[in-house]
This record gives structure tokens, C-alpha cells and sequence, in this order.
């Protein structure tokens, strides 16, 4: 079974693109609304979260999470992985959201973490919470790969509060209007290519996609991962147990997010479970 965790809602975008891609998997979805957003929090504690989520998520089954928040891989992914993971299920696995993306930019699978002499040279920007911006993490790994591209990084405060919060088009286009216009003057120009690094953003593509125009191809988070996860499976079989497409949903908490989960959700998936932490 493969859980997927969110800090809230935004990893559900993660979790409808894996359930296209594999309808006989079974997938267990934990999102922590009750303590997102996480951007505020100290680093040690989106670290312990996160840890939270996946002993929660392993406690039921799954043998494989996924990290389907940009901010917790950038923050807590490595230390579950290396630190974590070892001690307290050495068999299961952690993968993030970031690696993927690094991965599709670079065009360097994971497992080459040399620079490419002759990589690309591209412009690439990023837009992403602040704090996923400030761990540098898609920075690192993507001048791990290809030293040559240029990354600019754009923090988009406010706006995965704006999302979850259910705010209308106008106050959207102002935010993100802004950010792109922040992104140019700091670039200098407008990238070749935009990363939007947050789970949450591909249901504002739309609006990012009018601000940059028509002909700067958007990277997709939700296809991008779940096209990672289809090759990690090819490679891992024994983390390939297709079941019936079944999926459990959890929380910590819907408290006045009912509405804007509606957004995320199709239509068969209504029923969240809420638990603690
Ligand atoms: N969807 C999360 C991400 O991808 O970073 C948002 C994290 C948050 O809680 N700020």
C-alpha cells in the first residue's frame, strides 16, 4: 500500500495523478490540516511532523510514502530517510517531491548525482513556499545535476493560505501577478521554464499560466511524480502490490476547510477519517 502525506490538502493534486496512473494501486491519503500550513514552523518541528505522518501512514500498511508536500521533503526528507527510516522501519521507503521535479528539469535521473559537463543551459524559475525556498534544496539538488542552469527561486507567501482558504480569482490574480512580476525583475527576464514547487499550486496553474504567457512550459508536479514513481516501481517490485484501487482518507482536522477541499477532491472520494497526531 503507498501512503501519500500533505501538510493539508494540496497533495491530493499528487494523489488524483497517481491514481490515474495506477487504478489498481490502494493508497492511503493523510493530509495535517489541523496544523497546516506548515510554512510558519520551525524546521524541527515540520521534521517531527512529518516523521508523525509516516509512522501513522506505515502503522496502516503502507511500505512506501510519499512525501507529496515540497515544504516537508525539503525540510524533513533526508533526516526521515537517513535517520529515521533506519531505526524505526529499515524496509520501508520515503520518497519526496522535489528529486522528481529536479529530475524532469535536469533531465538526469536521480541515481547520477554528478554534474552533466555539457548539461543544459537553461533558465529555469521556481516558485515555491518561503520555506522551501529557504532550505535551498531545489537549489542544491539541481546544481548537483547541471551546475549550468540558472535557478531563480520566487517564495509565494501567503499563497497556499489563500488556496486552502478558498479566496476568489481576484485576490489569486493579485498575489500570484505579483510574484511573477518579482520573479522577472529579480531574473532580469522572464525563465524558459517555471517549476511550480508546492502540491498546492497546480490548482492555480491557470493563473500562473496568465501571467507568464502562453509559450513558458510549466513544469506538472502531479504528473512529473507520479511518471517517477511508475519508473521507482520498475526498479523496487516489491513495492508493486496492486490491490483494488481502494483509497482511505485521513485528517487531522477539516475545521473550516470542508468547502476548499472540494476544489482537490473528485467526485468518488468524499469521506475523510479524522485522527490525531
Ligand atoms: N503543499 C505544500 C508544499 O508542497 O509545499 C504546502 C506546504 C505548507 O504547508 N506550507
Amino acid at each position: 500500500m503507498i501512503g501519500v502525506f500533505d501538510s493539508g490538502s494540496g497533495g491530493l493534486t499528487i494523489l488524483n495523478a497517481l491514481r490515474k496512473n495506477f487504478p489498481s494501486q490502494d493508497f492511503i491519503y493523510l493530509g495535517d490540516h489541523a496544523r497546516a500550513p506548515y510554512g510558519h514552523r520551525s524546521n524541527e518541528r515540520i521534521v517531527n511532523y512529518t516523521a508523525q505522518a509516516c509512522d501513522f501512514l506505515m502503522g496502516k500498511g503502507c511500505d512506501l510514502v510519499i512525501l507529496a508536500c515540497n515544504t516537508a521533503a525539503a525540510i524533513g526528507g533526508r533526516t526521515l530517510q537517513q535517520n529515521w527510516l533506519p531505526l524505526n522501519y529499515p524496509d520501508n521507503r520515503v520518497l519526496g517531491v522535489l528529486v522528481p521535479m529536479v529530475e524532469a528539469v535536469t533531465g538526469v535521473p536521480w541515481h547520477h548525482e554528478t554534474p552533466q559537463e555539457d548539461g543544459p543551459k537553461k533558465h529555469i524559475g521556481l516558485f515555491a513556499t518561503k520555506k522551501t525556498v529557504e532550505s535551498g534544496s531545489y537549489h542544491r539538488e539541481v546544481m548537483k545535476r547541471a551546475p549550468d542552469i540558472t535557478l531563480t527561486q520566487h517564495a509565494c507567501p501567503g499563497l497556499v493560505d489563500a488556496i486552502e482558504g478558498g479566496a476568489g480569482l481576484k485576490p489569486l490574480t493579485g498575489l500570484i501577478g505579483g510574484y511573477v512580476e518579482e520573479m522577472r525583475e529579480m531574473a532580469g527576464c522572464t525563465p524558459d521554464a517555471v517549476v511550480l514547487g508546492c502540491t498546492h499550486f497546480p490548482l492555480v496553474e491557470d493563473c500562473f499560466r496568465l501571467f507568464l504567457g502562453e509559450d513558458i512550459p510549466i513544469y506538472s508536479q502531479p504528473t512529473i511524480v507520479s511518471e517517477s514513481l511508475a519508473n521507482y516501481l520498475e526498479r523496487h517490485s516489491k513495492f508493486r502490490q496492486p490491490g483494488s484501487g481502494k483509497v482511505d482518507l485521513f485528517t487531522t482536522g477539516l475545521e473550516g476547510k470542508r468547502e476548499t477541499l472540494a476544489k482537490f477532491l473528485p467526485d468518488d472520494l468524499t469521506t475523510f477519517k479524522s485522527i490525531k497526531l
